[in-house]
């Protein structure tokens, strides 16, 4: 059975999903550290745990006797600003829970998520290598550099099947994300939705490697599911699918909603955004378990702007 930790996350929300229409709902446990997804909460097993708690995490792994969790719960980059200590506590205790309980052979496969905050201001920035300088400046790409080492380290040394991917920023339609520098890429079309009109707070020309959900998810089921043979990277796989500007989102935007205006405003996320890379070379992956992204920014934003006018119309 499966135990996904932050399951009223962005990510956890669709992962619960579309696990559960794999697995069968019951052999997927949704946990949070509340219900602010009562849909989720009531489409099938669910937990309430802090996933800062081993206790709580161990319990429900040997209750329900799960085998793989997706930790999905963490402070996330502008947050990881605010709180330091907090994201150190949550992003770094809940991965050393997971990793020690898959040591000890209470679980037996653990998704993590690392991220594009990875890399630093001495990062390659165009197609940025899977191998190569990363010297993180905030607190979230901090927790994402240390955790993959631990990652590694508890695979090579102590054999637990760990995987992971660097994310890039995920933009959907049916959760929310919270307290990323990414979020302007999902917060535009609800506005453009809305009101026909966003205050972006990063500049026209910041480039960010980005990911349409479903594209996500695929990658993160695929990595799962691949042979344990071919995995030939267990700190975290780079993941690429489209990079744009806010500029770029906004014209995409455009052609659908021809009215639509926007007008830029940085606020602090954009030194965050300034010291990740445009582009991300995912080639290993692809070599690996032969991943390769659907969805194109037309795509993907006819796909959002058609959920969205569902939802607010
Ligand atoms: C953030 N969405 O903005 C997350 C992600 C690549 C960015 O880690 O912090």
């Amino acid at each position: 059975k499966i135990l996904i930790l932050g399951a009223c996350g962005q990510i956890g929300t669709e992962l619960t999903t579309k696990l559960r229409s794999i697995h069968g709902k019951n052999n997927v446990i949704a946990s949070d550290i509340n219900t602010r997804n009562l849909e989720l909460v009531h489409s099938g097993p669910f937990e309430i745990i802090d996933a800062k708690n081993f206790n709580a995490v161990r319990d429900c792994c040997i209750d329900y006797k799960i085998d793989t969790v997706y930790l999905m719960a963490a402070l996330l980059s502008a947050t990881g600003e605010k709180y330091p200590m907090e994201a150190w506590d949550l992003n770094m205790n809940s991965l050393f829970h997971v990793l020690n309980l898959a040591k000890d052979g209470t679980i037996k496969r653990i998704f993590w998520p690392s991220s594009i905050a990875v890399f630093g201001p001495t990062t390659p920035k165009v197609n940025t290598p899977q191998h190569t300088i990363c010297e993180p400046t905030t607190v979230y790409g901090i927790t994402k550099q240390v955790g993959e080492r631990w990652c590694e380290y508890y695979h090579n040394k102590l054999g637990v099947d760990v995987r992971s991917l660097r994310y890039p920023g995920i933009i959907s339609h049916k959760a929310m994300p919270g307290g990323g520098t990414t979020d302007y890429a999902v917060e535009i079309y609800h506005e453009a939705i809305k009101t026909g009109h966003y205050n972006c707070f990063l500049s026209e020309h910041t480039e960010l490697p980005m990911i349409f959900m479903e594209d996500a998810i695929k990658a993160t089921i695929d990595l799962m599911e691949a042979d344990a043979k071919a995995l030939s990277i267990r700190s975290s796989y780079n993941l690429a699918s489209i990079s744009f500007t806010p500029e770029d989102l906004a014209n995409s935007i455009k052609t659908h909603l021809p009215d639509f205006t926007i007008e830029y405003n940085p606020d602090f996320r954009q030194a965050i955004a300034d010291s990740w890379p445009s582009s991300i070379d995912d080639s290993v992956a692809q070599e690996d378990w032969n991943w390769s992204a659907q969805y194109s920014l037309e795509a993907m934003t006819a796909e959002m702007l058609q959920q969205l006018k569902l939802r607010y119309k």
